[in-house]
């Protein structure tokens, strides 16, 4: 009899309704073959709960997922609710209610994903974002309301701890990649937090002697993931530069549909969640043309994290291979529906 596991699911918003199915759909099909089972707990929460209750999470949302093995997200987002109510009402309690302090972006050019890359380059970076300081912060307020000298005042937090453990992370990552680390900053412009991002990052990186640190600003880091990809391997980044950074990459490896993402505890005292890069693309939901790929790539980190590698290099494999032949949603330039794309990678997964 082999491991079972209990994930929170939460489809969540837009897209997230209709990429979900197509992650959990894999997963179930990969436990039947690696001999695994996975409880699903279905959690209806979002947009739809915050409209029916005012939250987008119920008021003991976060305890009932304290003893899950893992979380898997879609979306968070909707268009007549505004933006930090949803994301500060749902992923951004969870990520700090469990300490995920990791988020790990990893995007590369795939085979039968275009990419807009010039020539032949290629991309193969990974993204470590600090996932619970930095820039996503509720300190600050908003003065003088609709006064001519209103103002709005953001802190950004950085504390050796934070900025630490996620070099210490990513340092480590490199040493199991190329020993190449590049650090974003902005310390030419942002003269308390970055330096200090920077003294942290550099002191902790001498601890892995087979790491070169690189510390390049943000700015000429967005142009060289574009101009010079091949250069770059592990990224460490701040929360907010992260998240840019890793959308930037996506792209560049040829759509937001292909980029997934896992917010670790490393430590494995809470639960990690795992969610698609991007959002609940209202635009297209409903619709089932949503690329499947970044969530479905996401179920594949979670079944790494679980302990199953051998089931996520299949599903790799198998979504790799079903884009390698051409099946392609819409994003990528193809006629593919989500269900289309995850019928084939269920149809290789069953083989
Ligand atoms: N896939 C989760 C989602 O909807 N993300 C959208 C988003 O705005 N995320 C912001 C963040 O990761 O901080």
């Amino acid at each position: 009899m082999g491991a079972s596991y209990t994930v929170d699911v939460i489809p969540g918003d837009g897209i997230g309704q209709e990429v979900t199915p197509a992650a959990t759909a894999c997963v179930d099909a990969l436990a039947e073959r690696h001999d695994f089972t996975i409880e699903w707990r279905d959690r209806d929460w979002g947009s739809d709960h915050y409209r029916s209750t005012g939250r987008m999470l119920p008021v003991d949302g976060l305890e009932q997922m304290a003893d899950a093995d893992a979380i898997l997200l879609g979306a968070v987002g909707d268009v007549d609710i505004p933006d930090d109510v949803t994301l500060w009402g749902l992923l951004i309690p969870i990520r700090r209610e469990f300490d995920q302090y990791i988020n790990l972006r990893p995007s590369r050019t795939l085979p039968g994903v275009p990419s807009p890359l010039a020539g032949d380059k290629k991309l193969d970076v990974v993204v470590v974002r600090e996932n619970v300081e930095g820039e996503y912060s509720e300190i600050g307020g908003r003065f003088r309301r609709g006064q001519p000298d209103e103002l709005a005042l953001q802190e950004a937090i950085f504390t050796r701890k934070g900025v630490s453990r996620v070099t210490r992370f990513a340092a480590q990552l490199a040493t199991e990649r190329s020993g190449r680390l590049v650090s974003a900053t902005k310390s030419n412009g942002i003269i308390h937090t970055m330096p200090f991002w920077d003294e942290v990052a550099r002191e902790t990186v001498a601890e892995f002697p087979g790491v070169t640190l690189e510390k390049v600003l943000v700015d000429a880091l967005a142009a060289r993931v574009v101009l010079a990809p091949d250069s770059l391997d592990v990224v460490v980044a701040s929360n907010l530069f992260g998240d840019i950074l890793s959308d930037l990459a996506a792209a560049v490896a040829g759509s937001l549909g292909v980029a997934p993402s896992a917010n670790l505890n490393p430590e494995r005292e809470h639960p990690s969640l795992f969610e698609p890069v991007h959002g609940s693309a209202p635009d297209i939901a409903g619709k089932g043309v949503a690329n499947p790929v970044a969530a479905i790539w996401a179920g594949g980190m979670m079944l790494r994290h679980l302990g199953q590698p051998e089931a996520a290099d299949t599903l790799e494999a198998a979504f790799g291979a079903v884009l390698a032949e051409g099946t392609r949603t819409r994003d990528l330039g193809g006629t593919a529906s989500t269900t289309d794309f995850t019928d084939a990678v269920l149809a290789r997964l069953r083989k």
